[in-house]
Parts: structure tokens; C-alpha cells; sequence
């Protein structure tokens, strides 16, 4: 990275990357800055956590009937303050709201979002690395409050997906479809600013991660997959395991140092019957960043991630994403071609 690309922010690349679409108006770059100070506010109130009265169960729960923590309320509800009225958006989806959320009256716009605001939330108390996902679609609705209709989209046709991590820093990485980028907050100034320009995901690692508790429920292609990395069935090594139980922390560690996540399908049915993670908030925008930065993310049944038409906000799909060599593997298995 040259010297002078050093004190690059995040919003002087979201508007280089504006300049990259003749077409664009400046509404996405006005969205993704206030997300940007979102994910500020959200990261000083989860680095105060610790010392605020803020840690621990909010009391309700959510639609995934999971205890909601407090910090899950604010980041749930920092971030609908800002996109209600930034006048960008139009309708928004939220892993801790069941049904669409609207924007307030006349500040409505072109776009829809969706977003897990604190994903991993379970390891709050435990100082572990969470973060937040976000969508975004252009509208297809033709104006006013935005519909369910603006959000069922496939992720091919997202404009913007990303997250922002909460951990030893707080890293914003994006893509509008011309790349990846990362940002690391400078909590002195307050400002991201470039810390990873061009993500590209190694080709291939030496890291599977997954939930082996679980292994007893794996379809037999994902169990002979795993097995086969364990054994050194690539015959450069066996594999190790990296698994924090944390989306957002699992995969940027593979989006950085290579590597394959698995969520995969239960074979016993029941609420996992198709795996644990959301389509429209957690598998597409990731799905669009590692495909960005030359990764590749499908279902344990083939299909591909970005393909998928979403029939309902909440739905669930299982997840394989990572390393391009690592993911062909995993198809051949899959496919039964091993
Ligand atoms: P399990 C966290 O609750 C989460 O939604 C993701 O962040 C994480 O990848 C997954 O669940 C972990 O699930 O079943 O392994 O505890």
C-alpha cells in the first residue's frame, strides 16, 4: 500500500467506490456512512460493556428465542435510529425484529437493509469477538415505505454487504462490488481508516471450522469431508481446527488467513434441519464478500449462496464459505464425486 493510501477512512473509499459506478447518485455512500457511525456507537458501547452496567440478559428473547443481552437491544436499535431517518433507505430487516421495520415518513429512499446488529451475542460476557452483518438492496418497490418484496432479493443483487467486527479493534470490511476492503477504528480520532486493502482469501489453508459436537448429525458427505481434511486426505498436512462460535469472528479469520466454515444441515431434522444461519443477514452479504475477495460460499447441497431466492426474512440455509480450493473440495464430496 503506497504511502500516501496510509490515512485513507472508510468514507473516502466508499465515495472512491462511488466514483467507480458512473451511475451512482450518493445515496449509497450517504447509507454506508451512517452505518459507519453506527458501527462506532455500537463499538464504544461494546468496549464500555465490561464496565457499564450494560452486560447481561435484557430479559426478553428473541425471534430466534434466544435470550436477547442488553448490548443486542442498543446495537439492535442504534442502528434502526440511523437508517429510519437518513433518507437512503426505505425498509430495513433485523435478526431481533420478526417482521419488516419502516422508516420514519418522508425520510423514505431507495434502499432496503438488512442486518444481524450484534451476531455472536452469546459471547459477550466472555469478552469474545461479535459483530454486525449488513445487506443491502436497491429498492425494486417503486416508491414510498419499502415492502418484504425489497428485501427477498438474491444475493446477486445486493449493492453493499459487510460487517463490522468488535474485538481486540474494531474492523469494518465492505464490499460494493468492486472488492474488499478493511478498516480499522482509531478509537482516539474516531475514524476507520484503511488497514486491509483488497482482501484477497488464500486459495486454499490448513484450517476447517466447524462444530464438531455435532458431527453425529452431519449428512454423511459433510462427516467423509471433514474426516478427509482431518486425515490429511489433501496430502499436505491435516488440517487444524479453529471454531469460536462466532460468525463474524470465524470468518474473518478465514477471510484473512484462509480457511473453511461449516454450518451444515441436520440430518435429524428439527429446527436445523437446514442448518442455523440466516440467508438474508449472515450466508448472503458474507457470501458476497468472499466471493469478492475470490472465495466461494454454497449450500452442503450444492447450490450457491448468491443464487438462492429468499421465500421468507428469518429463513434459514446451510453454510459452506471459505477458500476457493477448500469449497471445490467440499463440492466433490457433496456431489459425491469423493
Ligand atoms: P453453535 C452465534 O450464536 C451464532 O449465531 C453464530 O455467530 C455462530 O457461528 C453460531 O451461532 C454458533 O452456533 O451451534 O456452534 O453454537
Amino acid at each position: 500500500m503506497s504511502a500516501k493510501r496510509k490515512g485513507i477512512t472508510v468514507s473516502r473509499q466508499i465515495m472512491d467506490d462511488q466514483l467507480l459506478h458512473p451511475q451512482a447518485t450518493g445515496e449509497l455512500t450517504g447509507l454506508l456512512n451512517d452505518l459507519v457511525v453506527a458501527g462506532k456507537i455500537i463499538s464504544a458501547e461494546v468496549n464500555m460493556a465490561g464496565l457499564a452496567d450494560i452486560l447481561g440478559q435484557s430479559g426478553r428473547t428473541n425471534i430466534q428465542g434466544e435470550d436477547v443481552q442488553k448490548l443486542d437491544v442498543f446495537a439492535n436499535q442504534t442502528i434502526i435510529r440511523r437508517m429510519e431517518q437518513c433518507g437512503h433507505v426505505c425498509v430495513m430487516a433485523s435478526e431481533e425484529d420478526d417482521e419488516i421495520i419502516q422508516v420514519l415518513p418522508g425520510y423514505e429512499g431507495n434502499y432496503a437493509i438488512a442486518f444481524d446488529p450484534l451476531d455472536g451475542s452469546t459471547n459477550i460476557d466472555v469478552n469474545v469477538s461479535i459483530g454486525t452483518i449488513f445487506s443491502i438492496h436497491k429498492r425494486i418497490s417503486p416508491s414510498g415505505q419499502g415492502s418484504v418484496e425489497d428485501l427477498l432479493q438474491k444475493g446477486t443483487q445486493q449493492v453493499a454487504a459487510g460487517y463490522i467486527i468488535y474485538g481486540s479493534s474494531t474492523v469494518m470490511v465492505y464490499t460494493t462490488g468492486c472488492g474488499v476492503h478493511g478498516f480499522t477504528l482509531d478509537p482516539s480520532v474516531g475514524e476507520f481508516f484503511l488497514s486491509h486493502p483488497n482482501i484477497q482469501v488464500p486459495v486454499r489453508s490448513m484450517y476447517y471450522s466447524v462444530n464438531e459436537a455435532y458431527a453425529d448429525r452431519w449428512f454423511d458427505s459433510t462427516r467423509n469431508y471433514i474426516n478427509h481434511l482431518k486425515r490429511d486426505g489433501t496430502g499436505s498436512g491435516p488440517y487444524s481446527l479453529r471454531y469460536i462460535g462466532s460468525l463474524v469472528a470465524d470468518f474473518h479469520r478465514n477471510l484473512i488467513k484462509g480457511g473453511v466454515f461449516l454450518y451444515t444441515r441436520d440430518k435429524t431434522s428439527g429446527e436445523k434441519a437446514e442448518g442455523k444461519l440466516r440467508l438474508l443477514y449472515e450466508a448472503a452479504p458474507l457470501a458476497m464478500v468472499v466471493e469478492q475477495a475470490g472465495g466461494r460460499a454454497i449450500t452442503d447441497d450444492g447450490r450457491r449462496i448468491l443464487d438462492i431466492e429468499p421465500t421468507s426474512l428469518h429463513q434459514r440455509v446451510p453454510l459452506i464459505i471459505g477458500s476457493k480450493q477448500d469449497v471445490d473440495l467440499a463440492e466433490k464430496f457433496l456431489r459425491g464425486e469423493m
